[in-house]
Formats: structure tokens, C-alpha cells, sequence
């Protein structure tokens, strides 16, 4: 099935629907692009209405971003900016959010797929079902280079809003006085068929400034994959039967940031080392280095390590930069590619540079088409981030049918935006920095 999509993609490519298509969309899609004008948001909107997303969380945080799609990395978010309660203004996070590329290769050797750049993923977009965006919204998107021409709207991306659960608990003063909130969250996911997969790219904005990028596969097994017959499948069937093979998804999210509103993020990575408790020490030292990332990075996760973007313009009202941490999940990293070898990639912004493999950017001759190739000691003042994320998938016998989800992301969550929770309840607004009780 998987080359027979290969097939259903090229020969509709050859329609030459372009980029052009593309910009169309914004705006001839569907929605009441034109109808509404609305003065104040009209000024500060830079899309038209049906390509905006505007929540207010019941907490009082209201996220806003604008929506396209694009023919090849499918949903893209952009000028996403936070507003928690106490802040006047919105505060810009990222230019642009997006996968990367899915780069699905096979135990047995046999083959690998590019499934954003090479395997029609954006073309696969699904109609949701009403039930399956519970409480929500359900917009339609016009996809570009649709296999089915005359039938390019597809009802495939849900917003809605969703609990989380505890934001925080604590126990007050008074006895019977227990400070605590429920988090919600806005929920913005599309579903888009490659092959037998169904993957799920969902974005979560939480009600405290994270954001949780994920990556959901489910559907099918491919049915061809299975008696992989090389010893290298885990039999699903009756004894031997049926030996899936295994693979890998290697997941990339592109994150174009834009604190405060400026792209000339600083990055920083944040080490620190454990020395044994010496005599007379209760406890170990744990000492924390910052080295500042001035210069293209290929970085590899590890414990005790963490990067941040740190606003190049703006401070919170502790007069502390404003900044992101980047939060990896788990991740397999796959050593089998050069451009899977490291965890996050940090690169110059660079318009060409578009997916971390088989990129469709014209950067020229000579140029490298992997996101590990871009870093090639520039000096950073527009970094970009490529975060990459793998999973091995080792089918079970649970895998069917159809098979659960798996989920493979990260976040990213606010460090020093706001000078305190951006959920304090208003009684204890006052308890920012030293703070003692009674004061
Ligand atoms: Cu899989």
C-alpha cells in the first residue's frame, strides 16, 4: 500500500499545483475570510479569521496563533503568542511551529521513507469525525496538491480545549484553606494517513505557558511488512506467524522562535556535574555551568543538560529575560543517518532550509539536504531549532487492531516569562521572591 500511495502522489504532482496553490489557500479557503471585519483585532491580526486560533483558557490565559497548511510538512502554526491574566499584551513565543520530517526506516534494511518530503503526508489529511473533537471546533482546510482535485477541502483540524489536572495544590494557612486549580489545556491536532499509519500531530497549549508537541501513530500495521522472515519481526499471529517488522519513527519538529517578538533568540545550554559528598558535607555539590550557544550546535540530550531560547528584547517584571527551556521526551535516537545522530539541531535561519531530510528547499548546489549538514559553524542571530525525536516500534500482538496509539514529542515551557505562576491566585500575589509567613 505504501508504494501504491508513492504512485497516487506522483501522478497527481504532475497537475503542477504549486506554491502559488499554497498562498491561495489563505485565501480562498473555506471560512468567512472577508466577511467579518472586526477594527481592533483586524489590527493586530496577521491572518484573516478563518485562519486564526484565539482561546481563553477558563484560568484566564488566552493563546493566539494563526493556521496554514502546507503541501508538504501539513499543519503549520505561526505567530503563536501567550497571554496569561496580569499581562497587558500578548507575549510573542514562536514565528512558526511544524514537523520537520517523519523519517521511518526498516530493521531488515529493506527501505526507508521521508513521509513528509517523499510519501504524500500532507496529501493524507483525514475528515474528523464530529465525536473524535470533543467540545470543539472542526475547520476545514483546503490541501494543496489534493490528490483529489475537485475535492480539496477536507474537515481535518480540531481545536477544542481539554483538562489536564492538577496545575497546583497547596495547603493554606488556615486549616481547612487548600489552594488549588485545575489546568486546561487548548488542543489543536490534525490526522493525516500515510500508508496504513494514521499519525496524529497534536499541539497542546497549556493554561501555563507549555506547550507539548506530539506525534501519534495508529491505524494499521502495514500489511506487506509482515514475515519480515528474517528473524529481525516479533510474530503477531498464531506461534511463529506473521513476523512484523520493526522500524523507527524519527520525528523532527521545526521551531522558529520569536520572544517578545524579535528572532534574534540567545541559546544557551545549561550543564551540571555531581561531585561526591566531601568530609564533612551532608550531601553531594551539584554544580551548574551555562555555556551560551553562539554558534551552530548538533546537540545530544543527556541527563543534568538542558538548553534554553532566551529573549534577545524582553523582561518579566522581576527584570528577568524572558526565556523557553527545551523539555525532551524520551526519545530513541537512531545512529543509523547522519542527520539522526543528535537530539536537537540549532541552525541559522536559512528560507531554504525546510525539512531535516530529503529537503525540498532549493539551497543550491553543493548544499546539503539534511539538517545536520546546515550546521557548519555560523554564528547564530536567527536560531532555528530541529528537534528530533525517535521510536523504535517493536510490533506486539496488542498492535492489533487496530493498533493503539504511540506517542513520541516534547515541550517547551516557559523559564522567567512571567515573574511569578501565571496562575497565582490573586491572595497570594504576594509572595514573589522571599518570602515569609505573616509578611
Ligand atoms: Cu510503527
Amino acid at each position: 500500500m505504501r508504494v501504491n500511495r508513492i504512485s497516487r502522489a506522483r501522478r497527481h504532482a504532475a497537475l503542477g499545483v504549486s506554491v502559488a496553490a499554497l498562498a491561495a489557500g489563505v485565501t480562498t479557503g473555506a471560512g468567512p475570510a472577508a466577511a467579518q471585519p472586526k477594527a481592533a483585532a483586524a489590527a493586530a491580526a496577521e491572518c484573516s479569521t478563518a485562519y486564526k486560533i484565539e482561546q481563553k483558557l477558563s484560568s484566564g490565559t488566552t493563546w493566539r496563533m494563526c493556521w496554514r497548511y502546507d503541501s508538504k510538512a501539513g499543519l503549520v502554526l505561526e505567530n503563536i503568542s501567550y497571554q496569561p491574566k496580569g499581562e497587558t499584551s500578548p507575549i510573542k513565543v514562536l514565528n512558526s511551529a511544524r514537523l520537520g520530517q517523519i523519517h521511518v526506516p526498516y530493521d531488515d534494511g529493506s527501505v526507508e521513507y521521508d513521509d513528509l518530503t517523499g510519501f504524500g503526508f500532507a496529501q493524507g489529511l483525514m475528515n474528523l469525525d464530529p465525536g473524535e473533537c470533543p467540545g470543539g471546533t472542526i475547520k476545514s482546510v483546503k490541501v494543496p496538491d489534493s490528490w483529489d482535485p475537485d475535492h480539496p477541502n477536507v474537515n481535518g483540524l480540531c481545536t477544542t480545549t481539554r483538562s489536564r489536572g492538577h496545575a497546583y495544590r497547596m495547603q493554606g494557612d488556615s486549616a481547612n484553606k487548600v489552594y488549588q486549580a485545575q489546568g486546561k489545556d487548548l488542543l489543536v491536532y490534525s490526522v493525516n494517513q500515510v500508508g496504513w499509519y494514521e499519525y496524529m500531530t497534536e499541539w497542546r497549549f497549556q493554561d501555563d505557558g507549555t506547550i507539548t508537541m506530539n506525534l501519534g501513530a495508529t491505524g494499521s500495521l502495514s500489511y506487506e511488512d509482515y514475515d519480515a522472515g528474517d528473524g529481525r519481526g516479533w510474530p503477531i499471529g498464531k506461534g511463529p506467524r506473521a513476523q512484523a517488522t520493526s522500524h523507527s519513527h524519527n520525528a523532527f519538529w521545526r521551531l522558529d522562535f520569536a520572544l517578545d517578538g524579535s528572532s534574534k533568540n540567545r541559546v544557551e545550554q545549561y550543564d551540571s556535574t555531581v561531585t561526591a559528598a566531601a568530609q564533612g558535607q551532608q550531601a553531594a555539590t551539584v554544580k551548574t555551568t551555562r555555556t551560551p550557544v553562539t554558534k551552530e550546535l548538533a546537540g545530544d540530550a543527556k541527563s543534568y543538560r538542558w538548553w534554553r531560547m532566551v529573549s534577545a528584547v524582553g523582561k518579566n517584571k522581576d527584570w528577568h529575560p524572558r526565556s523557553y527551556e527545551i523539555v525532551p521526551g524520551p526519545s530513541t535516537k537512531y545512529p543509523g543517518r547522519s542527520f539522526t545522530k543528535h537530539d536537537v539541531y540549532f541552525t541559522e535561519y536559512n528560507q531554504c532550509e525546510q525539512f531535516a531530510s530529503n529537503n525540498t528547499g532549493n539551497c543550491g548546489a553543493g548544499a546539503g539536504e539534511s539538517v545536520d549538514k546546515w550546521v557548519n559553524g555560523q554564528t547564530l542571530t536567527h536560531p532555528v531549532v530541529w528537534m528530533n525525536v525517535g521510536f523504535h516500534h517493536i510490533a506486539r500482538d496488542e498492535d492489533q487492531q487496530p493498533m493503539p496509539v504511540h506517542w513520541q514529542g516534547f515541550s517547551i515551557a516557559p523559564r522567567d516569562v512571567t515573574a511569578m505562576n501565571p496562575l497565582t491566585p490573586a491572595e497570594l500575589a504576594g509572595q514573589n521572591g522571599h518570602w515569609e509567613p505573616g509578611s
